[in-house]
């Protein structure tokens, strides 16, 4: 995909790199391709922030909220990209490439069959930054198109299909982007809602996400996480909206009464891994595989998200007391991947 002068570019780039690498360390590992625009703006700031880009070295953007208005089935939303602090784990800040100030991004809701009108502003002042809603049928290369530093762009399609769709920055090189934090989700509310509508008491919405050594496409690339986070985003007024940080969902956790049938719209981000969502104590009424009322399965114990995938998942509480909620890959829950349901009597 890339543009041939700029291959050439990546290529010459590589093959220093790896030169370089070799009379180093006299190791022949394959170097990811990074694009030369983001190699121009990355450098070592400090040693306590390596790959940081010069320009994001002082800049902490307060987040700023989604904004969303609704004309009939046209749906205006606009977001941001902006450059925003986030404490992924105790004491460990992470300069994220986000949108809106949240990693994930902000949750984003629409009715199957709505326009979506989308306007991106890019405050970002070094690199470029673009939309790819996974929710819509549209050319790539006219409506995920990348918008340019401290500019905006607007794009529109439809969202013909219901579901737990991702969406992400598609920016080359897009797993930077992915993994420094430009993801989220989107659901698309079926048009005849879920045969099971009328049986759920609470719903709430879970994202899983994984974060590496900061801004080091190396490590995203070849290496293995540092962190498998959860968090949850308000889908109703009062509840609570997290990052994707370590025990985001146990500090915050969800709530229900025994005997609820609670729903939870999940959605696996990644940017490299698989989830296998479970919720211990209990087990899965129905599903609805990305969302989707058409993909209707019932008593599963594990739900396997594949990047980027979703599900409705549905479930029953009989008793009150504590449930943890995992992907049952544990070497991913022990790096965070683990959120709490509180039940009361
Ligand atoms: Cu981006």
């Amino acid at each position: 995909m890339f543009k041939k002068l700029g291959f050439r570019a990546i290529v010459g780039l590589s093959s220093l790199v790896l030169l370089l690498a070799a009379c180093a360390n006299e190791t022949n590992e394959t170097k990811p391709e990074v694009s030369p625009d983001l190699e121009k703006a990355t450098e070592t700031v400090n040693a306590k922030t390596p790959n940081v880009i010069k320009q994001h070295a002082d800049l902490n953007e307060k987040p700023i909220p989604l904004e969303m208005e609704r004309d009939g089935s046209d749906v205006y939303v606009k977001m941001t990209a902006q450059i925003s602090d986030i404490e992924i784990d105790e004491g460990n800040v992470y300069k994220a490439w986000t949108f809106n100030g949240q990693a994930p991004g902000p949750l984003v809701v629409v009715n199957e069959g709505d326009t979506i009108h989308f306007t991106l502003e890019n405050h970002d002042p070094a690199i470029p930054h673009s939309m790819d809603f996974h929710a819509v049928h549209t050319a790539p290369s006219k409506n995920f198109t990348d918008v340019a530093p401290n500019e905006e762009g607007t794009f529109s399609y439809q969202a013909s299909n219901p579901g737990v769709f991702m969406y992400h920055c598609g920016t080359d090189p897009v797993l930077s982007h992915i993994a420094n934090g430009m993801h989220g989700v989107i659901i698309v509310k079926p048009a005849d809602g879920y045969p099971t509508d009328q049986e759920v008491d609470k719903e709430y919405v879970v994202i899983q996400n994984e974060w590496y050594k900061y801004n080091d496409l190396d490590d995203m690339t070849n290496g293995v996480p540092s962190h498998v986070v959860f968090s949850t985003k308000a889908l109703h007024q009062g509840q609570p909206n997290t990052n994707g940080t370590v025990g985001a969902v146990i500090h915050s956790p969800l709530e229900a009464k025994e005997g609820d049938k609670v729903r939870i719209y999940v959605n696996n981000v990644g940017p490299n891994e698989v989830s296998s969502f479970h919720v211990i104590g209990t087990m899965f009424d129905d599903v609805y595989i990305d969302g989707n009322p058409a993909n209707h399965y019932k008593g599963m114990q594990t739900i396997m998200l594949p990047a980027s995938g979703g599900a409705v998942v549905e479930f029953t509480l009989k008793e009150a007391g504590d449930y943890k909620f995992v992907t049952h890959q544990f070497n991913h829950a022990t790096k965070g991947a683990a959120g709490l349901i509180k039940v009361t009597k």
